[in-house]
């Protein structure tokens, strides 16, 4: 038995060494509600070909781990209900036991591993929630990307969580954090979290060469670039903070922990601004997958090594 089943695509793309990039599928079945999450999944594929390189979203569906899916495969994977959250706890599990469910960062970096693809793109990444010096609710994205080598294309890390903690613990972990185009830390529906970006870059070939160099110097693990959402999609941070705190303290009131915190909060916030959190979300996926579009382009010309 094969450990993971290419879409057509997918497979041709990684036997000719042509770009791929990896997407997630956590933000289909719990990050965005039915019908616009199957729009934008559809989306950011074709913004990923658009860019010259192809998608894989990951998914595993009835045990098998998929490396890319069919339009069948995502519209029925988009409509599902009771999907599992697969992060790098569940997903052997979930194998194993013939499951079926979408891939966190964390699980969608271990599968763009096992399938040799070297970038991913998403929205935000998992980190340190807001009281974790209680909750200790802390995602095993930020442990994913310690030691597995791949180059997660985020909007930084969501406004809902604590970022300077975030900042903190991929700092301990050796996670090189890589603002693109700017000198701030981006928030993810905003473009500045107030806060210096620990690195920064410029451009494609510079973020491609430093993944290179990491796996020259033997350094497991992968980087977390930090890509600005655009100008005109941004909410500002004035607006977003005080619905954060309510949407923080609903969560609180009514008692959501562990897997459920992540998708209330995007779900309450979405609420709580009427739809614009959804629409500032698809503006910064769909900009994550065109540049780690290019990226993938960089690797694989050979120019980056
Ligand atoms: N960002 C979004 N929507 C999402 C997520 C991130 O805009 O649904 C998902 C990602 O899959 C991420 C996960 O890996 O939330 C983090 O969940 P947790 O905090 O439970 O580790
Ligand atoms: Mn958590």
């Amino acid at each position: 038995m094969t450990l993971f089943t290419p879409s057509p695509d997918v497979a041709d793309a990684l036997a000719s060494g042509a770009p791929v990039v990896a997407l997630e599928s956590t933000i289909i079945t719990h990050g965005m509600p039915w019908p616009q999450n199957l729009e934008v999944a559809r989306q950011v594929e074709a913004d990923v070909r658009a860019a010259g390189a192809v998608p894989a979203t990951m998914a595993v569906m009835d045990g098998t781990l998929h490396v890319g899916l069919t339009e069948a495969q995502l519209e029925a994977l988009a409509q599902a209900e009771n999907v599992a959250k697969l992060s790098r706890a569940d997903m052997a599990a979930c194998m194993a036991t013939r499951g079926t469910g979408a891939t966190t960062v964390a699980a969608t970096m271990i599968a763009a591993r096992v399938a040799g693809i070297g970038v991913f793109a998403t929205g935000g990444i998992g980190g340190v929630h807001k009281g974790a010096e209680t909750s200790f609710d802390i995602s095993a994205d930020l442990m994913e990307l310690a030691q597995t080598p791949v180059t997660v294309v985020a909007a930084g890390a969501k406004a809902i969580l604590d970022i300077p903690k975030t900042l903190e613990v991929l700092e301990t972990q050796g996670v090189p954090v890589i603002a693109y185009g700017q000198d701030y830390m981006p928030a993810f529906w905003s473009r500045s979290a107030g806060l210096k970006a620990p690195l920064r870059m410029d451009s494609a070939g510079e973020i491609a060469a430093a993944h290179v160099m990491r796996a020259k110097l033997g350094l497991p693990g992968g980087q977390l670039i930090a890509n600005p959402i655009p100008r005109e999609a941004e909410i500002d941070r004035d607006t977003l903070t005080p619905i954060i705190a309510r949407a923080t303290a609903d969560a609180e009131a009514h008692g959501i922990t562990g897997k459920g915190v992540t998708p209330y909060l995007l779900q309450r916030i979405f609420e709580l601004t009427d739809g614009r959190s959804l629409d500032a979300n698809i503006a910064l996926v769909r900009n994550n997958a065109r540049l780690a579009a290019e990226i993938a382009a960089e690797m694989s010309s050979g120019t980056a090594s």
